[in-house]
Parts: C-alpha cells; structure tokens; sequence
C-alpha cells in the first residue's frame, strides 16, 4: 500500500521529527498536509527526546494518512507504525548505518508485520553539515557529482533495495539538484525519494518534475505549516 504510493508517483509526504514537534503543531502540520494532498506522514529524525511510540501513536490519532517511519537509527523503531523505510546509507562507508542497525532491530520489525521498503539512503552535500552527516560520521556525494549518485543508486538497485532516497538533510541550505534528480531517475526503474531543504511549493514542484516519486517536506511545514498547495 505505502509502496503503491511511490510507485504511483508524484506525491508528498511531511515529516515529524519527534524532537522537535509539540503536538499542538503536528495538529495544525497535518491538517494542513492532508488538505495540500500529501499522501504519507513520516516520522524520525536523528536524536530522541520523547518516546517515538506515544508519539507514532498520537499522530496516528490525528490522521488517516498512512504513518511511516523514516528512522535515524535502531532507536527510533515503534511497532505502532504503518510502515517503514528501511535505509541503508549506501552513499556512506559507516556499517552501523549499511547494516548494523539493521540486524539489531530486524526481529522487532519481522515481528511487527508493518510494510517494509527497503530503501538506499543517499546523502547528498546540500551546503552545510547537517545532523545525518555528523550523526554517521559519513560524507555526502557531491551536489555537481551526479555520475556518483548514479553509480550508488544504480547499485543499491542491483543490490535489490526496492527505493532510492536522495537527501540532501534535514535544513540543507541547498536542496537536491534537479539535475542529479533527473540523472538518477533516468539510470533506476525503483522509486525515487527526494528531501532536505526543500522550503516552498516552487522547489516541491521542481523536484517532482526532475522525476521524483516522493517529495519530503520537514522545516518548511514547521515553520510556515501553510507552505503546501494542492499539487
Ligand atoms: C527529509 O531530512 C529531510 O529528507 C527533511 O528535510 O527538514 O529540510 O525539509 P527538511
């Protein structure tokens, strides 16, 4: 289900980083993702500071969207979620972010029974150190070095990861360029995630004409929850 929404295509999510969001936010956050036609509420971020489960569970309660995990790491796993994006930092060489996190919390996941896309995490430089390059201690793909990001997604593709996410970080000055966007979707038939830095309608709008499936929104929609409109 949360699959068919990226191969469909052309579609947003927004998402909540339990650290930051208040709940009286997420309220007004979601009502207005759901009237701008965002498809997926995601979830995560790359420290804990309150419990991710009575979180998953009160955004839950606010949305009939669908809620999925985008987890920095191991820690931020709850069963109460619809379904997860199961990133493997493939543009780094950190193998607690290729697979070491991934073997901790696999029983859980299996056990959950929740949707799981395997999804090759792509760190892109976005013009600033952002928390997901110091928290793994990798470093990005260049933004003017599209042949690279071609070559890692083209890989994770072989490798049989079902779902590519550019990122270029959560608050990145610059957002993932529409012409790295448009080499990678050209060189992988799976779906392509795009995010970070992404602060108004006209960059959604670019992103998903370079050939994104899912555009992702966090800062923009927290600081001015209005930023989305219909697309
Ligand atoms: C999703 O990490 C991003 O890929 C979110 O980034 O907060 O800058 O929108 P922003």
């Amino acid at each position: 289900m949360i699959y068919d929404i990226l191969c469909n295509g052309k579609a947003i999510a927004v998402l909540l980083d339990p650290e930051k969001e208040r709940m009286v936010n997420v309220e007004a956050i979601i009502k207005n993702a759901e009237g701008a036609g965002a498809r997926m509420i995601l979830v995560g971020g790359s420290l804990v500071t309150q419990s991710v489960n009575d979180f998953v569970i009160e955004v839950k309660r606010k949305t009939h969207l669908p809620v999925v995990l985008f987890p920095g790491s191991v820690i931020q796993f709850s069963p109460y979620a619809d379904g997860i994006l199961f990133l493997s930092l493939i543009s780094g060489r950190n193998p607690d972010y290729l697979i070491g996190n991934h073997v901790l919390v696999a029983p859980m996941v299996k056990q959950s029974g929740m949707e799981v896309i395997p999804t090759g995490y792509i760190l892109i430089d976005g013009g600033t150190t952002t928390s997901v390059q110091y928290i793994s201690q990798t470093v990005p793909v260049p933004a003017g070095k599209p042949d690279i990001a071609v070559a890692t997604a083209m890989a994770g593709e072989l490798l049989g990861l079902k779902a590519i996410y550019l990122e270029a970080g959560s608050g990145a000055t610059n957002p993932v360029p529409v012409a790295l966007i448009e080499a990678v979707r050209k060189a992988v038939s799976v779906p392509v995630i795009v995010g970070g830095g992404i602060r108004d309608q006209k960059q959604v709008n670019d992103a998903l004409h370079a050939g994104a499936n899912l555009v992702v929104v966090g800062n923009g929609m927290e600081s001015n929850p209005k930023m989305l409109s219909a697309v």
